[in-house]
């Protein structure tokens, strides 16, 4: 295709990354970002091996900060005993790079380390898109400027003001039952600890699982950081409810160490430590129908096209293949239009099944201790299609990390490898029967009398 001039409305991870891939094939681009500056938003992000490898493609340059290569997936009871090892030891052999524990503060520096030393590329903050002329296509701005170009990329996130019109009918993002905590702890505490230690120094992702929460833990930069990600259902979080898809930080670790103090002793010190927290209200939806707005002009991509809840860490991933796909589709058609429905078409599916699986792994990551708990320790031991974790089957490992998002399948038969099924109805918390049991009480007196 001919050099074009594209917008991308949105400067996160995904709309950074669609611009450095449109950029290095001399499309000239321009990010329209609404904020005056980037927040610091203190969390870690995990990044797998294929993703890292786009990045570098479009001249992110990772070697400037401070990474920590995964071990792998741990999965741990709610009392401290491991259940199962998935390791990522294999990963770099098999997928070319490994896979990587990055701040976001310093995912966000490279992306625009490498937008503001790019010729192709220009970022323009304190920018905010009010409307849409689809047909030109062009954007107007918060200031009335006016501003057109061949191709407008819409990656304005989970809050998308434009993705009902692309759908042509609406779909507002749901509650999924969940809220999540993400909080950084400094490290000496946990390395001063006989019983902690071994979480710093073995970078393992690891996956604590109990009654309607579960909490995974990584280290950053090098063994400065701790990371936790706390996830809790609503009917169980002793906290402050948060809005739909607001965000808050909170200074009061008391709730969390109420909520956890049943758990081991690793979950309950990380709690304790919890000085400050970020806490969400996770939201998805069920897949558009378009991705592509009718007048083929306008396209949307990122979490504002398929926002999903963090437990597969797959959401920044996510949005780095639509990129690629994204690229390579408009490096093989000579029409616009075309490029985007080879897009749509590559890439709907994909995220589709992606935050589908994410939804299995939220009732299994969640269940009471019963029968149900014993079939997944031992199903989790599996390397078979119904085990409930993701990577520990190797179809579907190989199938999500094996993945070269610049390689158009369209016209080739998409498969996609078997999901495991949901616990038992009677075992189900988000949409089952699950009985109403001493400890849900147990957790709702704490709520009222929190
Ligand atoms: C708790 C949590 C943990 C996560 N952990 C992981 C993980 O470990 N790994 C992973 O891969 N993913 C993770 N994710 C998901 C990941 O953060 C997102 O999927 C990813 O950042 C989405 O990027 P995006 O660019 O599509 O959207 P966003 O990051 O939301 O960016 C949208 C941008 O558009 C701007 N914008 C909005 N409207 C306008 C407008 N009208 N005009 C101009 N600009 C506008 C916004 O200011 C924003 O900067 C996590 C998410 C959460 C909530
Ligand atoms: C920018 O575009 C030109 C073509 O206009 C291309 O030759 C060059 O490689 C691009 N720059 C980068 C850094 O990719
Ligand atoms: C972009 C990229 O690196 N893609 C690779 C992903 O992994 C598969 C399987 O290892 C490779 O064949 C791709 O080239």
């Amino acid at each position: 295709m001919k050099e074009l001039n594209v917008i991308v409305v949105g400067g996160g991870i995904g709309g950074l990354q669609t611009a450095l891939a449109l950029g290095s094939d001399g499309h000239k681009v321009t990010v329209l970002e609404c904020v005056k500056e980037f927040l610091e938003v203190g969390a870690g992000i995990r990044v797998p091996p294929n993703s890292s490898r786009l990045s570098l493609s479009w001249g992110v340059d990772f070697s400037q900060v401070k990474k920590e290569i995964s071990l792998g997936n741990r999965f741990v009871d709610w009392k401290g005993n491991i259940l199962a090892d998935c390791p990522f030891s294999d990963v770099k052999d098999k997928y070319g790079s490994p896979y990587y524990f990055l701040h976001r503060a310093d995912l966000i520096k490279v992306l625009v380390d490498a937008v503001s030393k790019h010729r192709n590329v220009t970022l323009m903050m304190d920018s905010r898109v009010e409307t849409y002329d689809f047909d030109a296509p062009a954007v107007v701005l918060a200031s009335g400027k006016r501003m057109e170009a061949d191709l407008v990329i819409c990656a304005d996130g989970i809050k998308s003001a434009v993705r009902n019109i692309i759908n042509g009918k609406p779909l507002e993002p749901q509650d999924t039952g969940d809220v999540a905590y993400r909080v950084l702890v400094p490290v000496e505490p946990l390395l001063a600890d006989p019983a902690t230690r071994h979480l710093v120094e073995q970078p393992w992702a690891v996956h604590w699982m109990g009654p309607e929460a579960h909490a995974v833990g990584y280290p950053l930069r090098g063994g400065e950081l701790y990371n936790i990600i706390i996830d809790i259902t609503h009917a169980t979080d002793v906290g402050k409810p948060v809005g739909e898809d607001e965000w808050r930080s909170q200074a009061d670790n008391s709730e969390l160490v109420r909520r956890f103090a049943g758990w081991c002793e690793p979950v309950r010190k990380l709690c304790s430590m919890a000085s400050t927290y970020l806490k969400w209200k996770l939201a998805d939806f069920d897949q558009l129908e378009r991705w592509v707005h009718p007048s083929g002009k306008v396209a949307i991509l990122g979490d504002a096209c398929h926002p999903m809840m963090p437990y597969m860490a797959q959401g920044a991933a996510q949005a780095t293949e639509d990129a690629a796909t994204l690229q390579a589709a408009l490096r093989e058609c000579d029409d616009i239009h075309q490029a985007l429905n080879i897009y749509e078409r590559q890439r709907l599916p994909r995220a589709a099944y992606v935050a589908r699986n994410t939804r299995i792994l939220q009732e299994w990551l969640h269940l009471y201790d019963g029968p149900e708990r014993e079939r997944r320790d031992s199903l989790m031991k599996q390397d078979k299609a119904t085990n409930p974790v993701f990577w520990a089957f190797t179809g579907r490992k190989d199938w999500l990390f094996g993945h070269d998002a610049r390689k158009l399948e369209v016209g080739k038969e998409s498969s996609f490898p078997e999901l495991a099924g949901l616990p038992a109805k009677e075992a189900r918390i988000y949409d089952g029967a699950i009985a109403d049991t001493e400890l849900r009480k147990q957790f709702r007196s704490m709520k009222n009398h929190g």
